[in-house]
Parts: structure tokens; C-alpha cells; sequence
């Protein structure tokens, strides 16, 4: 192993390197002897500047997240930034890769910053949960201004080393040499004699906005506008805030207090689980690093319609090029259109620029001709999601597409292993299921098929990297990991409401619950004829939600649903005629209504998922119970702040209570979605929790 820390000499200059890999996090084996180089420097009458740069792939990526939660181990990070701040000799960062969290803000210490023109920078501890707890909120705005200092902890989006060089974060860019760079000019500033000024010390950019706080405010209200229930973006947003409003060393004794108090939260335990079982999700069993990847250098999207096209899109946009094919020209020139059209809305909103927009419309082409497919190296059919229609896709690819390459499929319920047993080369077809927008929504669902070959999966999970997705691998069955979950929360929402409750108030339920929006706004915002033609083919009914259909009450579309919509507004308003609807259907089901709580109704929608995602672990459909709360999380807009279903049961609520309130309801209604699966009964007995489980039933 690598020493953590080592010192060389440039002259007069010395360059402290630090190498802690994969990503240089500030553990405790790396901070002790640092504090102790940063001291003996410091006293060295010999060393006139000071230059800290990292080995590696990257810059300091933060402190080390996996001592979170253990006893603090001295020196700390403030520590180690007090001792930097004791130095009047120059010091500077010299950064490459990214400087994230504690690592920038052990660059703040600095008196200078030199960066790679390719570097990025930021304070993405929000995303945990947390805020910068080493005094990022009150150096940062010192460097770029409160306004933007705002923005960029808030969001936790680091920016590029241009921009933080425009912004006055960083002093100078550096093209081939980024040590030399930095030690030239630790060495111009040691021999300039200039005195050196703190980041700590420098108020210019605050002044602004001192004056007028109530400008400052509104940017904190717009900031932290789709908080949601989280409580780290508010704490982010004050603690900025008060570099406005405190002196520099009352306002960093208040960041350090905010971080105490966040990271001891739930919502912090269970975002720091979500960024730890995002990094396993990736990592499947049988699937090593030996298995490599099928090189893929052209994707062919079988269907234009919505999700065709947004497929298209996300291979466009991580540089793929991409054949769509369509039956005839009309419906492909629609589907070209449609793209078009989103990449214009792009650049309308200045997520994306004009060059942007001509080069990934430059990697799509049409065709309506399968041969058109051939030299792809991956098909992926989103076509109607009826097994006949599948079949002949399959076949016709089958029948063209080049020998190795990958066939897969967008179905969301349909049996892949069918799928697959229609063309003679099982072993390279997958499932790739896609969440819509599939442009934007962050889940693959890779559906792993009984004769998938491993290097089939490995392209799979490269491929989702290559654009930006969050991969989960999965095994066969009607509805995968997510649909299926779904499925067990649905039919009770309808029961519900014949019992008692209004879509208003289930809506709010979950809301309050931190979901983006209830099943009944999501159900009018998608469409309710979709969920009504599924439901006539598996000849299952929804009484509610059929009537509403049967009167041509689609939701938004058609301005009525399980809501009114006024002209052309997407806001929804209680609708008197559904609450009547809604009672005459309790009638003559021979239902009494009664008062609902808001308990209930978590309990009834959220505790069948929960037992549903015990039995997909039992049947191995998922490896982990931390896959299935990636999949929640990013394909059905699960609070993050609850770290996903099966944390949620798991570490917040507890699963005695659960098996205990499941058997209740089941006791009640009699419905086999309330029966306690086995495998969640034995997690809740043994103590051994859901991954405890998981592991005896695989081994
Ligand atoms: C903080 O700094 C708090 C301070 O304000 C206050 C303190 C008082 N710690 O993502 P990758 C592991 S909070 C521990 O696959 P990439 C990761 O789990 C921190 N481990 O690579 C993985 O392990 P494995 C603020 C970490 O190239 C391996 O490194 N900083 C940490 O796709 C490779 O990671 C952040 O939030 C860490 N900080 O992306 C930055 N970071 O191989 C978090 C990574 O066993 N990190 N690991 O699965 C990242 O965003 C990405 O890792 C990065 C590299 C962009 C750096």
C-alpha cells in the first residue's frame, strides 16, 4: 500500500501529495499525517510555500462518508483546516478530477487554488442529507458571492473549473503541468513578499447582499422551493445565510452544529445508504470484472412512439449514434419530429445549447426497413406491450440483426425468457427496461433472462453508465422489481376509496409522506385508459377508475379524471361529481363509508409494497433489499430523505410493526396482499433484517 501522505521539495516549495485511493476521501489515515506535514512545513524556516495536491484519478472527494455515524477521530477536518489557516507562508491546492465536499473545502484553506481545466468543484453534501461541515458555507460565498454560493449548496451541482474560475473560486487554470503550474505560482507569491489574506478574511463579495438581506431571502425562498421535507437544503440555505449575518467564527461554530444535528437524522442515514446502494446495485453476482463488456458502437430503437423516442434520446445523449425504425415513413418522421421538438424545449429552458441540440440530433437516424438494423450492435424494441407483437419483433431481428448482438426489450410486465425463446440466440437477449421520460428518468430495470449470457448483463451495465443511468439487475417476472411492487399498492387505493377516503385526501397522504405527487393525480397526469386497457387484458376491474372511463374521463388530457381541470390547467380541483361517483359505487358494493386516517392510509398502500418486495428478494428476483430501494427511488419518485421502501421498513419504522399491522389488515380484508411473506416474517423474528435473509435464502 501507498504511503497516505508524502513530501518532495521543488526548491523553496514544498509539495505535499496525498493518495488515499479510489478517490482520495479524507479518512482518518490521511488526515493525522497531513496535520503533522502541515505543522513541521509550517515551522520549516526552509519552505517558503506550501503546494497539496492529490495521486490518483481524482482530487480529494470529500471526507470519508463511511466514518459518518462512528466516534470523530482527532484531528478532524475543521481541525486540519484551523492548522492550514495557521500558515502565512503561500498554500495552494492544486486540483484535478474533482474537488468535492471536504475536499474543496480543505482547497478553501488555501490561499490559492490552481485547477486542471477539466477539474470540477462543489459541495454536493447535500445530497447526503448533510451541509458542508468544514466551513463551506461561509468560505465559499467569500469566493463567489452569496447568491451563487447558494445555488451551488443547495443543489450540490459542482460546477467546471472554467466557470469556478470566472466565479473567482479558482486562481489560475492549468493545461498539461498542473503541479508545476501550482508550484510556480507558490513560488511567485512566496517571492512577492505580498502578506497573505485568509479566505476566511475576505468580505468584499458579502457586501451586496448585507444590504439588502430581503434580496437575498428570495433567492433562499426560490433555492429551497422544491425542498420537499428535507431538511438538509433548508439548513444549507441558512447556513449561507449566515455569512451575512454573523461574524466568520459564530456563523462556522453554527455550520458545525447543523452537521451534528444532520448527521445523526434519519434523512442523512438514509441518503447515505441510497449513495452506497446506488455503487452495489452495480456490482452483480457472477457478473466480475473478467466478463467484459460487448463493444456497442451502434444502438437500434425499434418504435418512434414515446417511449421509443425518449430511449433514442438517452443513447443520443450519451454520444451514441442510434437507428429508429418505424412501420411506415409517417410514424418515424412524427418520432423524429417529437425529438426535435423536446431538444428545442432544451435549449428553450438553457439546459442545453444550439451545438448540443445539432450534434445529438446528428447521431439519430431513420429507417423504416429492418434490414436498416443490421450492423447494430444493440436492438432495443419498445413496441406496443402485447406478446404477439414482441414476438414478431423478435423474430424479424432475429432474422437481420448481425451475430452478437444485443436483442433487448423495454417490456415493463412480459415474460423476457418468452421473449427470448422466440429467436434462435436466447443468450443475447435482455431486458432493458426504461422509466418515462426515458430520456430523463435516472432507472434501468436489466432484466436478466434465464439464458442471458454474463457478458450480455456486463454490456447491459456498462451501456447504462455510458448514459447516465442508474442500473439495477433484475430476474423474470410479471412486472419486474418496480411494476410489480406497484401492483400490490394499487388495488388498495381503489378500496380505500369506496371505504371512505377521496382522492384528495390519499393524495395528500402521500405528499405528506414526501412522494412528488399522490396515485390519483399521477394516475390523471398519466392517463387513466392506460391502466383501464391493462386492466380489461389481465380482466381485473377497478370500479372507480373504470366508471370514470367508461364516461370518457381520461384526466388531464381530457380536463376531467379523478380531478377537474379547468381550460387547459394542470391543476387539480376536487371534483363533487366524483365524490357522488365514488359513494354511489360504495352503495352497490355494499360498503359503509366511514373516516379514514391519514395512517391508514400508509399503512394499506405502503405495507403490501413492502411485503410484495419481501417475496420478489425471497424468489431472488432481486439480489438486495437496497436494489429494490434504488429502483423505488429512482424510477417511482420514493422520498429520498426515507431512503426507500425496504430501508424505510426496515431502519424507520421497524418490521415487527409491520408484520403486525400486515397480519391486522389481513385479518380485516382477507386480501393476500396484507398475508406477511415469509421471508419478512423471518427478517422481523430473527433480527437479522432483510439482507440477513437474503444472503441464507442465496447461499
Ligand atoms: C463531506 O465531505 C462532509 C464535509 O463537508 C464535512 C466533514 C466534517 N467516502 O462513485 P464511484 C467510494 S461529505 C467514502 O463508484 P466514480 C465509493 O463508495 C462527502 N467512500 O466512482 C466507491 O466504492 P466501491 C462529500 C467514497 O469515479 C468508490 O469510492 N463528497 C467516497 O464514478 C468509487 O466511487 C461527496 O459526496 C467518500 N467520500 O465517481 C462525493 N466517495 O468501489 C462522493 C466515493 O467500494 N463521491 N467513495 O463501490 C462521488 O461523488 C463519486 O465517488 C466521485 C467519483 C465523483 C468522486
Amino acid at each position: 500500500m501507498s504511503k497516505p501522505v508524502t513530501v518532495a521539495r521543488d526548491g523553496n516549495v514544498a509539495v505535499i501529495t496525498l493518495d488515499n485511493p479510489p478517490v482520495n476521501a479524507l479518512s482518518f489515515h490521511l488526515r493525522k499525517p497531513l496535520n503533522e506535514a502541515l505543522e513541521t512545513l509550517r515551522d520549516d524556516a526552509d519552505v517558503a510555500a506550501i503546494v497539496i495536491a492529490c495521486a490518483g484519478r481524482t482530487f480529494i472527494a470529500g471526507a470519508d462518508i463511511t466514518e459518518f455515524g462512528k466516534p470523530m477521530q482527532h484531528p478532524s477536518l475543521p481541525d486540519l483546516i484551523a492548522t492550514l489557516e495557521t500558515i502565512d507562508k503561500p498554500t495552494v491546492a492544486a486540483i484535478h478530477g474533482t474537488a468535492l465536499g471536504g475536499g474543496l473545502e480543505l482547497a478553501l484553506g488555501c490561499h490559492f487554488r490552481v485547477a486542471d481545466r477539466k477539474a470540477r468543484l462543489g459541495l454536493p453534501e447535500v445530497k447526503l442529507g448533510l451541509l458542508p461541515g468544514a466551513g463551506g458555507t461561509q468560505r465559499l460565498p467569500r469566493l463567489v458571492g452569496p447568491q451563487k454560493a447558494l445555488e451551488m449548496v443547495v443543489s450540490g451541482r459542482p460546477i467546471g473549473a472554467g466557470e469556478a474560475h470566472e466565479a473567482g473560486l479558482v486562481d489560475a487554470l492549468a493545461d498539461d503541468d498542473l503541479v508545476g503550474e501550482a508550484v510556480a505560482l507558490a513560488r511567485a507569491e512566496a517571492a512577492s513578499g505580498a502578506p497573505m489574506v485568509q479566505v476566511r478574511a475576505r468580505e468584499d463579495k458579502l457586501a451586496a447582499a448585507r444590504a439588502d438581506i430581503g434580496a437575498f431571502d428570495a433567492a433562499v425562498a426560490q433555492a429551497t422551493r422544491k425542498a420537499r421535507g428535507l431538511e438538509a437544503p433548508l439548513a444549507c440555505a441558512q447556513s449561507v445565510r449566515n455569512a451575512l449575518t454573523m461574524p466568520f467564527d459564530e456563523a462556522l461554530a453554527k455550520e458545525r452544529e447543523y452537521f451534528a444535528r444532520l448527521v445523526s437524522g434519519d434523512q442523512s442515514k438514509a441518503q447515505r445508504h441510497l449513495f452506497f446502494a446506488e455503487r452495489e446495485a452495480a456490482k452483480v453476482p457472477g457478473i466480475g470484472k473478467e466478463v467484459r463488456p460487448r463493444p456497442v458502437a451502434r444502438v437500434g430503437v425499434v418504435g418512434a412512439g414515446t417511449m421509443g423516442g425518449g430511449i433514442a434520446m438517452a443513447f443520443a445523449n450519451g454520444g451514441l449514434p442510434v437507428t429508429l425504425l418505424e412501420r411506415d415513413r409517417e410514424a418515424l418522421d412524427r418520432g423524429l419530429a417529437t425529438i426535435e421538438k423536446n431538444y428545442a424545449a432544451s435549449v428553450r429552458r438553457g439546459s442545453l445549447d444550439e451545438d448540443g441540440k445539432a450534434a445529438r440530433l446528428g447521431r439519430l437516424s431513420g429507417t423504416t426497413d429492418y434490414a436498416g438494423l443490421a450492423d447494430c450492435d444493440l436492438v432495443i424494441e419498445a413496441v406496443f406491450e402485447d406478446m404477439a407483437v414482441k414476438e414478431e419483433v423478435f423474430g424479424r431481428l432475429d432474422a437481420v440483426v448481425k451475430p452478437g448482438a444485443v436483442l433487448a426489450t423495454n417490456t415493463s410486465y412480459l415474460d423476457v425468457d418468452a421473449i427470448a425463446a422466440t429467436t434462435g440466440r436466447p443468450q443475447d437477449v435482455i431486458g432493458l427496461h426504461f422509466f418515462s421520460p426515458a430520456n430523463v428518468m435516472r432507472l434501468l430495470e436489466i432484466v436478466r433472462g434465464a439464458r442471458t449470457a454474463p457478458d450480455v448483463v456486463a454490456t447491459a451495465l456498462s451501456l447504462a453508465k455510458t448514459i447516465g443511468k442508474v442500473p439495477v439487475v433484475v430476474g423474470v417476472c410479471h412486472g419486474f422489481v418496480g411494476n410489480r411492487m406497484l401492483s400490490a399498492r394499487s388495488a388498495e387505493n381503489e378500496a380505500l376509496l369506496l371505504e371512505g377516503a377521496t382522492p384528495q385526501q390519499i393524495d395528500k397522504a402521500f405528499t405528506d409522506f414526501g412522494w412528488p405527487m399522490g396515485p390519483f393525480q399521477m394516475g390523471d397526469l398519466a392517463g387513466l385508459d392506460i391502466g383501464w386497457r391493462n386492466r380489461k387484458a389481465l380482466g381485473k376491474t377497478a370500479p372507480v377508475a373504470d366508471a370514470l372511463c367508461e364516461l370518457g374521463c381520461f384526466g388531464q388530457k381530457t380536463g376531467k379524471g379523478f380531478y377537474l381541470y379547468a381550460d387547459g390547467s394542470r391543476t387539480p380541483q376536487p371534483d363533487p361529481e366524483v365524490t357522488r361517483l365514488i359513494e354511489d359505487k360504495a352503495r352497490a358494493a355494499g360498503v359503509e363509508r366511514r373516516s379514514i386516517c391519514d395512517e391508514e392510509i400508509v399503512e394499506r398502500t405502503l405495507y403490501p409494497m413492502i411485503n410484495e418486495g419481501a417475496r420478489i428478494l425471497e424468489e431472488g428476483i432481486a439480489a438486495r433489499p437496497s436494489d429494490i430501494d434504488i429502483v423505488w427511488v429512482n424510477g417511482y419518485g420514493f422520498p429520498i430523505g426515507k431512503g426507500g421502501p425496504m430501508f424505510w421498513a426496515e431502519q424507520l419504522r421497524g418490521l415487527d410493526t409491520i408484520v403486525a399491522r400486515l397480519a391486522h389488515w389481513h385479518g380485516e380484508t382477507g386480501r393476500a396482499v396484507f398475508e406477511p411473506a415469509p421471508l419478512l416474517k423471518r427478517a422481523a423474528a430473527s433480527g437479522g433484517g432483510f439482507a440477513g435473509e437474503a444472503r441464507k435464502g442465496a447461499a
